[in-house]
């Protein structure tokens, strides 16, 4: 009998408070009908030069692409175990859309007035990305199509599904969650969840 390596793997624990549970989509409103041709993501608010970057799919599909596995954690308890997510590093467009030196937060924004805020720290995080594939397949549209931020060390409200804009600040803002109770950074690791904890 044919063993696969991560048969004996140590199984990865998970943060306090969650259980393991089915990926199932979660979100506020409908899923959003778009297309690729009216597609872009804004970077934007206080950049390094007071400008601001429009990049269309196509720009996004030219950059450098990763993978990383990772559980993805909603705050409801519920942790989905080793997604396979597929996009570009958040740091890649930072970089290329940096930000002004005194932006240290941003508000990422995405259809029908979902946003969040993240701190300049997470977007530069190794394992953050823009993920524009689950598991191998372009991701689904209740997933996010074409495109969401998926941060792993952070609860899940933190990474907007069909993600269009980023706005860098230079002081700090609440996001959709956030102005309604939930914690400003959502680290999972600390079990950030409520704005109480700050
Ligand atoms: N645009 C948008 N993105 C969103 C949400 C939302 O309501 N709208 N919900 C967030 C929450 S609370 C979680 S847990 C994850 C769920 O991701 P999933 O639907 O892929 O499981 O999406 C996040 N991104
Ligand atoms: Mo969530």
């Amino acid at each position: 009998m044919n063993h696969d390596p991560a048969d004996f793997a140590e199984p990865t624990p998970l943060p306090p408070g969650q259980r393991s549970a089915p990926l199932r989509p979660l979100h506020y409103g409908r899923v959003p009908r778009l297309s690729l041709d009216t597609w872009s993501l804004t970077i934007e608010g206080a950049t390094a030069d007071g400008g601001m970057t429009c990049l269309r799919w196509e720009d996004i599909c030219a950059l450098p692409q990763i993978e990383v596995v990772a559980d993805h954690h909603c705050v409801s308890h519920r942790s989905a175990r080793a997604l396979r997510w597929g996009g570009v590093p958040a740091r890649t467009i930072v970089d290329l859309a940096p930000p002004a030196d005194e932006a240290q937060w941003s508000l990422v924004s995405a259809a029908y007035g979902y946003h969040s805020n993240v701190t300049l720290n997470d977007l530069l995080s190794p394992r953050a990305l823009f993920a524009t594939h689950l598991n191998g397949e372009p991701l689904p549209p209740e997933h996010g199509w074409p495109m969401r931020l998926v941060f792993p060390h952070l609860y899940g409200w933190k990474g907007p599904k069909w993600v269009m804009s980023v706005e860098y600040l230079a002081s700090p803002r609440r996001g959709f969650w956030e102005e309604r109770g939930y914690h400003f950074t959502g680290d999972v690791w600390r079990e950030e969840r409520y704005a109480h904890q700050e």
